[in-house]
């Protein structure tokens, strides 16, 4: 079973690094990697524009293509035809889809419409073929049309779920405003004890979603220690108007 030469992989995923040892056989071709070799992160093939995450920009990119007939021989390929099978279509941008698990942090400054999102919904139904991924992608971009409805929803007060949940050590909290006013946030334990008050100010009407507007919380108690992982409820007052929900950090 195992050969004359050991090898150590290490492999990062979204949870974090893990590795192990794997015998190998003698005419096993493998690449050495040295201690050092985890500081590059390694692209996902559905970060189309290679700007290390993948975004709405990156379906944009492959909307762009679509139809576009592109490989003429094997092994030539291009990054918008994610699949490999020759051509850029919907099921490319599925893929992509399907990496994109956060639509309020995604949506910023993306040019891109609800119009537009509503018709890959359509094109990606009519292509379903009960796969995973394409269920996942489906999710993620009516995901994104509901974030990027309630962005135009700007009447009604409200607090969304935060982001990234669960989370370490820190995490931002959308919400929106109706009318200008004082605004504040709460962190409290599953028993009710405040562990944190973040006094937001004064503020104005408008979509407070986006990392640079968004409440910010640092995962911090009114001491300034990090707090112990576990469930959290955060409540946003705002004039009349309080909500709460829950989060969850994870260490
Ligand atoms: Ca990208
Ligand atoms: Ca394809």
């Amino acid at each position: 079973m195992a050969g004359d030469n050991v090898l150590l992989v290490a492999v990062y995923e979204k949870a974090g690094w893990w590795s192990g040892f794997f015998g190998l056989h003698t005419e096993t071709q493998y690449e050495e990697r040295l201690p050092g070799y985890q500081d590059q992160t390694p692209q996902r093939r559905e970060d189309v524009n290679g700007d290390g995450r993948v975004s709405i920009l990156d379906m944009l990119r492959v909307a762009r293509r679509f139809d576009t007939l592109v490989a003429a021989k094997p092994g030539s390929s291009v990054n918008e035809d994610i699949n490999d099978d020759g051509i850029v279509n919907i099921t490319d941008l599925v893929l992509v889809a399907q990496y994109i698990n956060d639509p309020v942090e995604n949506n910023l400054d993306a040019p891109i419409s609800p119009g537009l999102v509503q018709q890959w919904i359509d094109m990606a139904w009519a292509e379903y073929d009960g796969s995973i991924e394409f269920q996942k992608g489906i999710t993620s971009l009516e995901n994104l049309l509901m974030a990027l409805n309630s962005d135009k929803i700007e009447t009604k007060t409200a607090l969304f779920a935060n982001y990234p949940n669960p989370f370490n050590p820190e995490t931002w909290i959308p919400y929106q405003l109706a009318m200008p006013t004082e605004v504040v946030l709460t962190i409290h334990t599953t028993t009710g004890r405040i562990v944190r008050t973040l006094p937001l100010g004064h503020q104005a009407a408008g979509v407070y979603k986006t990392p640079n507007r968004a409440a910010h919380w640092d995962g911090k108690n009114h001491l300034g220690e990090p707090v112990t992982s576990g469930i959290y409820f955060y409540t946003l007052t705002a004039g009349d108007f309080t909500a709460t929900r829950k989060m969850l950090i994870r260490k």
